[in-house]
């Protein structure tokens, strides 16, 4: 039953590397996200975002393997890998168009949810969204938040419930123009963890929009061999409140804060995939990429056990905010 792809999972790889990684992990890959390269054409899901990676000149991948075997298929006219507990799916929505990032976003969720509902993988347990120009303003709201506005109206058309059905998320700025999705959807639903430091990000006030974003701070999910955390992108926020604006490394600090919490918080529940020092890999998007050396030597730091620690250049939902961080436990 264990395969070598059940203690990876989850591989930040180089382009040199990734042939021997598709090779290694043969008919177990359920995605492949390149960042700053072209993932190659393959049956396998794949995208790739516009991003810079600072420390890897040639870009790099986020290669998401499985225990269970995996098919692909076409559904919708989007390439779909699938096992037994879960199916992985990357949306690029058209850049054309005259409508706002709400449109744009109840558009592809609509896609979303009637897809993994048609293939029998209701629950959304995590999803990326990389987006364009996200402080830009539309029709007097700013696009992110017209974004999170289309999500909310997506979730309740589609009879989802905002918080329940919530999934681990990362929302961040890309280059070039157009939409990017990805997710991970499964058969059954994971366990939902809030940061006690946080006040839940489908609770936050209107003044960071007319609906808070749809997103839960971390699920333990547990596909076949593999229980995992997965914590979505964490930034320096306690309470609803940005802190420390202006200053990279206090929002740093703030924001190992708010890791440590939501593993501790996942630990006390007894939730699988919650040891801090081991296993942990952690992807750090920078607004400035001067920053690096100094947040990396904070990471290492505070968590001496993590496996990997990759590099993005982007701009993060909230103008202040300096480094939003995401990571898997996979301990
Ligand atoms: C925050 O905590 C920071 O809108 O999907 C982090 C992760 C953030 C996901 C999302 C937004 C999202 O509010 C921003």
């Amino acid at each position: 039953m264990h395969t070598t792809a059940t203690q990876s999972w989850l591989q930040y790889i180089t382009p040199a590397a990734l042939q021997q990684t598709l090779d290694e992990n043969a008919g177990h890959v359920l995605g492949i996200v390149g960042f700053g390269a072209q993932p190659p054409r393959t049956d396998i899901p794949y995208i790739s975002i516009d991003m810079p990676t600072p420390g890897a000149p040639d870009g790099l991948f986020e290669v998401w393997t499985a225990a269970a075997a995996v098919t692909t298929e076409t559904h919708d006219g989007l390439q779909v890998a699938l096992n037994a507990d879960a199916l992985f799916v990357c949306i690029d929505a058209a850049a054309s168009g005259p409508e706002t990032f709400e449109q744009k976003s109840i558009d592809a969720y609509r896609r979303l949810f009637a897809m993994i509902d048609a293939l029998g993988y209701p629950y959304l347990l995590r999803i990326w969204h990389y987006l364009p120009d996200i402080h830009l303003d539309e029709q007097g709201l700013e696009r992110y938040k017209r974004f999170s506005l289309g999500r909310h109206e997506a979730f309740v058309a589609a009879g989802r419930n905002i918080r329940a059905d919530a999934p681990a998320a990362s929302a961040v700025g890309k280059r070039s123009a157009g939409m990017a999705m990805v997710a991970l959807a499964g058969r059954v639903p994971g366990t939902a963890v809030e940061n006690p430091r946080q006040v839940s990000a489908y609770s936050y006030p209107q003044r960071y929009g007319p609906r808070g974003p749809t997103f839960s701070r971390a699920l333990s999910v547990n596909l076949q061999c593999s229980r995992r955390l997965l914590i979505s992108g964490t930034a320096s926020i306690v309470g609803h409140q940005s802190l420390h604006p202006g200053d990279v490394a206090a929002q740093a600090d703030e924001t190992i804060r708010n890791l440590r919490a939501l593993i501790a918080e996942a630990q006390s529940r007894d939730l699988p995939g919650a040891a801090a020092d081991t296993g942990l890999l952690l992807k750090v998007y920078l607004r400035q990429t001067d920053s690096q050396p100094m947040v990396e030597a904070k990471l290492r730091a505070a968590f001496p056990g993590a496996t990997a620690i990759v590099w993005l250049q982007a701009d993060i939902c909230r103008e202040e905010l300096l480094l939003e961080i995401e990571a898997v436990c996979a301990a």
